[in-house]
């Protein structure tokens, strides 16, 4: 991976989410999920801090699965073993000389049965924290991070209490009014997305659920410098999506455990298809340049590669700052000139079909929907939504097949629908970008055979 540094940065550090070190059974931290976390702080360090410097690595929440004690300790030796300069603020043990800051919040996970408590006996937040839930206002080479953990005090993934809300408000007002000019960034940090702003923060076309809080986003409208971080979806950085500019710069954190995807779907959201979901592993490399440029490099841990282009946001007074608005992409994603869908496995009921993926030049295409229609009637007699596979990066198929009687376990789309032997049909894949733009669907027609007749029983006994 070429380390993308910037020899004139101010500001640099690394993100990263969603750790969950914990296994749901029995307590004990899976070797698998430890060894996740260690690759990724390696990667950060061999590529990064050994070579242009690293200021702060932030984790926005679920360190933890079941908020145990000994998943906290796991963290903090990890994180210890990996970057013995760091502060990372273990309780009683601060490193006042520390080159690398260590920044983290509570996230819903973090909080699960004595969770807080834990957390608090094992690990000290923000170095110098005295109260507020783990909540905290840091200072990083004179950038300020406002660190807002999910509170004890509310048992929700996506609510904040009163007190956390008007720690937002202060440190918000206190920090902006340090700038008049308004352009140097404002870093905020929380686990569940805002609502409203990145992928996972509101319900789609498919998904009616959301992993977004709806209390912090009032607090930050009107700072426009503002860069907000949040985790909790574990939905792909590599959908442009994961990047929102409305208000404010928003962007979703990935995991560092497994991806997640969106529910609806005729496949299923842990899709396991080509590339299990505990082998993904991403997160992001920032650098803030004199100008107050920010640029934002997304890795992927799992296999050292940096994933597209660097999201870059200029200063809000810049006329170039709002790039990443909701409605950039007007595009439709293009099937190349020779695609064509190829029926494979025609049964008296069923086919399966197989294509080449789609393009698109501005974001991704994110999913495929495959219907079939009655030749004589035109009515269509099914259809079936699935992934593009873009989550697992490199690995990402260029072919993909589907058939019109295949549903993933945990899939949740209606399966009516089934052919008629020997009957005509026509069938259309659609290709669908991240921003809902539709390609013009690839199509062919078939005719099923008949049923097999009865054969005649062998059992003459
Ligand atoms: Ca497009």
């Amino acid at each position: 991976m070429e380390p993308a540094v910037q020899n004139n940065a101010k500001l640099r550090f690394a993100v990263i989410s969603d750790t969950q070190l914990g296994d749901d059974s029995n307590g004990a931290v899976p070797e698998q999920l430890e060894e996740k976390l260690r690759s990724a702080l390696t990667i950060l360090r061999k590529d990064y801090f050994e070579v242009s410097g690293l200021d702060a690595i932030v984790v926005a929440g679920d360190l933890s699965q079941n908020g145990r004690v000994a998943e906290f300790e796991a963290f903090a030796r990890i994180f210890r073993e990996v970057f013995p300069e760091s502060d990372f603020n273990l309780k009683g043990d601060v490193n006042p000389l520390a080159t690398l800051k260590a920044l983290y919040i509570k996230g819903n996970h973090d909080n699960y049965g004595d969770g807080s408590a834990n957390y608090f006996n094992t690990l000290a937040p923000g170095g110098d924290y005295r109260g507020g839930d783990g909540n905290y206002l840091a200072d990083v080479n004179g950038y300020k991070f406002v660190m807002l953990s999910q509170p004890s005090t509310i048992n929700s993934g996506n609510l904040y209490d009163r007190a956390s809300q008007a720690f937002v408000k202060a440190a918000m007002v206190q920090t902006a009014a340090a700038d008049p000019g308004g352009d140097k960034p404002i870093f905020v940090v929380t686990h569940p997305h805002l609502y409203g702003t990145v992928y996972g923060s509101e319900p789609t076309d498919l998904e009616n659920s959301d992993w977004a809080t709806r209390d912090i986003k009032p607090y930050l409208d009107g700072y426009r410098q503002t860069i907000a971080f949040s985790g909790h979806s574990h939905y792909p950085i590599s959908d442009e999506r994961s990047i929102d500019q409305g208000e404010f710069t928003a962007l979703g954190t990935g995991a560092i455990a497994y991806v997640d995807n969106e529910r609806g779907y005729s496949e299923s959201p842990d899709s396991a298809r080509y590339v299990s979901k505990w082998k993904e592993s991403v997160g992001y490399y920032v650098e803030v340049d004199s100008a107050n440029t920010t640029t934002i490099t997304r890795l992927d841990f799992a296999r050292h590669q940096v994933i597209k282009e660097p999201w870059v946001v200029k200063p809000p007074s810049d006329p170039g700052w709002l790039r990443y608005s909701k409605g950039r992409d007007k595009g439709a994603p293009v099937f190349s000139a020779d695609a064509k869908v190829e029926l494979l496995e025609l049964q008296p009921t069923s086919v399966r079909v197989r294509f080449e993926q789609a393009t698109d030049a501005e974001s991704d295409v994110h999913h495929y929907k495959l219907s079939i229609n009655e030749t004589s009637s035109g009515v269509e007699v099914l259809n079936r939504v699935f992934f593009s596979h873009y989550f697992n990066l490199a690995e990402m198929p260029k072919i993909l097949t589907w058939g019109s009687d295949e549903r993933d376990e945990g899939a949740s789309a209606d399966m009516d629908g089934e052919l008629v032997p020997g009957t005509e049909y026509e069938v259309g894949v659609i290709a669908y970008d991240s921003f809902s733009n539709a390609s013009e669907p690839l199509r062919a027609s078939f005719i099923t055979p008949p049923r097999s007749p009865e054969l005649p029983s062998t059992d003459f006994g």
